[in-house]
C-alpha cells in the first residue's frame, strides 16, 4: 500500500536468529553469535553476525594488524614519540620506502626497512583475505565472481608496491604509507613522467570509474523505481521475467534505444569495476618502463600539439 517503502520500512518482524543455509562441508561451531540492531533494521537487515571466522581469516587479520602498527609506530618514532604530535601530525606523518642508492636490496630496518617489512605483511594479509573470499565463497555453493574482483583490484595494488618498483630496479619507486604523503607521492608521479593525462591507460582507467558510478546510478535507481513490481526479486525476474522486468528494460529502451536485461546489468556492472584497476595498472607498469614522458610520447603519436 501507499505505506510501503523501499527504503525505510518501518516495520520490524523480529524471528529468531537465522544461521543460513546448509551447506556440504558444514563448519565446526556453525552457531555463532548473533544480535540485532534496530538501526540496522531501519535501512537493512537488523541481524548482525554471525561472522565466519576461521584460521585464514584469523592470519590475515594478524598480519594486517601487525602492518598498521609497524607504519603507526614508525611514524610515532618519527616525532620523537610524542603523543600530541603524533595524533596533529598524523595526516602527513609518513613510512617511507628505501632510498633509490639502496636499489632492490635489503636496507637497515630505519632506512626503509620498516617500509619493506610493512609492505609484505600487509600484502600476506590482503592475498590471505583474498583467499578467504575465495574459500567462503565456494564453501556456500557460489561463484568466485567476487574473488576474481578483488584480484583486479590486488593487480592495481601489486603494480603500485611491487612489480613496478622490481620492474625498475628500485623499491624506493614504491608508494609512502601514509595519508597525505601517498597523495604527494601520487601528483609527483604524474608530473616526473610528464602528465599521466596524456597516458591513455589513464584515461580507460577514468571512464571504467566514471562508467561504474553511472550504471551503479541506473541500476541502483531501475530496480528501487520498480520495487512495487517485484523487481528486487531480480533473480527470480532472471529466469522468470515479470513485469519489473519489461518495465525497466522498455524504460531504458524508451530513453535511450537498448537495454540490459536482469542478468547481463550485473555483467556490465562487474567488468566495468573490474577494468578500472586492470586498465590503470597497465598504464602505471608501462609508465618509466616502457615510456618515460607521457607528453612527449603523446607529441610523437600526433595527438599533443608539440610546440
Ligand atoms: Mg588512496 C584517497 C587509501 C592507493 C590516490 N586513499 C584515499 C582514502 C584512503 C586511501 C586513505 C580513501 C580511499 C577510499 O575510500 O577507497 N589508497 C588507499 C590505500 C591504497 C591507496 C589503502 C592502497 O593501494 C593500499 N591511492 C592509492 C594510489 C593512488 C591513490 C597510490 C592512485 C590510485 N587516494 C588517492 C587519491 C585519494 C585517495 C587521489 C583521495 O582523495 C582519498 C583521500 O581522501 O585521501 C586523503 C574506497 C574504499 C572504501 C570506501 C572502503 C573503506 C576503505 C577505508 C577508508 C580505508 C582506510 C585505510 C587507512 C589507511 C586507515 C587509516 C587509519 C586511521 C588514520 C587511524
Ligand atoms: Mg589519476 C590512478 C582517476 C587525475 C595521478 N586515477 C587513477 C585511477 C583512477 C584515476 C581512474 C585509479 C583507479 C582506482 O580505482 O584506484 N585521476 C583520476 C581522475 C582525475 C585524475 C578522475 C582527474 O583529474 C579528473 N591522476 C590525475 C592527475 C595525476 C594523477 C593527472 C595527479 C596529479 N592517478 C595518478 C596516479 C594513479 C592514478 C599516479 C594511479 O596509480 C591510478 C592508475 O591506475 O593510473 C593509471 C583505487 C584502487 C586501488 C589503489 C586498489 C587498492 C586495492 C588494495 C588491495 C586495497 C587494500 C586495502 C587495505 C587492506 C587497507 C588497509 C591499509 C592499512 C595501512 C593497514
Ligand atoms: O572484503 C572485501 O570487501 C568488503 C574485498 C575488498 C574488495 C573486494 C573484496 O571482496 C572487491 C571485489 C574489491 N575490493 C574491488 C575494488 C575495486 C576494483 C574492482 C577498486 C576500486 C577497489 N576495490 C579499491 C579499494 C580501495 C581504494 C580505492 O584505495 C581500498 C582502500 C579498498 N579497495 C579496500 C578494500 C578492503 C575494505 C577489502 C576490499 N577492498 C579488503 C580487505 C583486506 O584485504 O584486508 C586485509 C587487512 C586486514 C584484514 C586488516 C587491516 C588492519 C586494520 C586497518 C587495522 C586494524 C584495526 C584494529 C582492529 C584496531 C586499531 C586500533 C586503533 C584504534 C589504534
Ligand atoms: C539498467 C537496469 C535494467 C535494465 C537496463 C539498464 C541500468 C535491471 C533490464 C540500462 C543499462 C544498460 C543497457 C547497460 C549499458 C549502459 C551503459 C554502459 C551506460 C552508458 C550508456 C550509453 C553510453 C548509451 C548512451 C545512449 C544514449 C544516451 C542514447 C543516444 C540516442 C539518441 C541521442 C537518440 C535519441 C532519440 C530521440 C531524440 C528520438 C528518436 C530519434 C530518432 C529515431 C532519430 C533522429 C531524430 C529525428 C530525425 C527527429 C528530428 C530531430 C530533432 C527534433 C532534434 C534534432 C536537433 C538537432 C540539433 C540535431 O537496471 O534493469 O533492463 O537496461
Ligand atoms: C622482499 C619483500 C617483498 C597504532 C598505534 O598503536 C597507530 C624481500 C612489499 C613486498 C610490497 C615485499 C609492498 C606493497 C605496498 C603497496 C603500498 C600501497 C600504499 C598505498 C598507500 C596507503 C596509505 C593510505 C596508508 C596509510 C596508513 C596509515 C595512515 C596508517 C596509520 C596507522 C596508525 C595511526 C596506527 C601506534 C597507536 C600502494 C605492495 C611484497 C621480496
Amino acid at each position: 500500500d501507499l505505506e510501503y517503502q523501499n527504503i525505510f520500512t518501518r516495520v520490524q518482524v523480529r524471528g529468531p536468529a537465522y544461521l543460513g543455509v546448509a551447506i556440504s562441508h558444514e563448519p565446526a561451531g556453525r552457531q555463532g553469535k548473533t544480535s540485532f540492531s534496530h538501526v540496522f533494521g531501519q535501512i537493512g537487515d537488523a541481524q548482525v553476525g554471525p561472522i565466519y571466522l576461521g584460521w585464514i581469516g584469523l592470519i590475515s587479520l594478524i598480519f594486517g594488524f601487525a602492518a598498521f602498527e609497524i607504519i603507526g609506530l614508525n611514524m610515532w618514532a618519527s616525532v620523537g614519540w610524542d603523543p600530541v604530535q603524533f595524533v596533529r601530525q598524523l595526516f602527513w606523518l609518513a613510512l617511507e620506502p628505501p632510498a633509490p642508492s639502496y636499489g632492490l636490496s635489503i636496507p637497515p630496518m630505519d632506512k626503509g626497512g620498516w617500509w619493506l617489512l610493512a609492505g609484505l605483511f600487509l600484502t600476506i594479509s590482503v592475498l590471505l583475505w583474498w583467499v578467504r573470499i575465495y574459500t567462503r565463497a565456494r564453501q556456500l555453493g557460489l561463484g568466485t565472481h567476487t574473488a576474481w574482483a578483488f584480484g583486479a583490484a590486488i593487480w592495481l595494488y601489486l603494480v603500485l608496491g611491487f612489480i613496478r618498483p622490481i620492474a625498475m630496479g628500485s623499491w624506493s619507486e614504491a608508494v609512502p604509507f601514509g595519508i597525505f604523503p601517498h597523495l604527494d607521492w601520487t601528483a609527483a608521479f604524474s608530473l616526473r613522467y610528464g602528465n599521466l593525462f596524456y597516458n591513455p591507460f589513464h584515461a580507460l582507467s577514468i571512464v571504467f570509474l566514471y562508467g561504474s558510478t553511472l550504471l551503479f546510478a541506473m541500476h541502483g535507481a531501475t530496480i528501487l523505481a520498480a520495487g512495487r513490481f517485484g523487481a528486487e526479486r531480480e533473480v527470480e525476474q532472471t529466469l522468470d521475467r515479470g513485469t519489473a522486468h519489461e518495465r525497466c528494460a522498455l524504460f531504458w529502451r524508451w530513453t535511450m534505444g537498448f537495454c540490459a536485461s536482469f542478468e547481463s546489468i550485473h555483467r556490465w556492472a562487474w567488468w566495468f569495476a573490474v577494468l578500472t584497476p586492470i586498465t590503470g595498472g597497465i598504464g602505471i607498469l608501462l609508465t618509466g618502463t616502457v615510456v618515460d614522458n607521457w607528453y612527449l610520447w603523446a607529441v610523437k603519436q600526433g595527438f599533443a600539439p608539440g610546440y
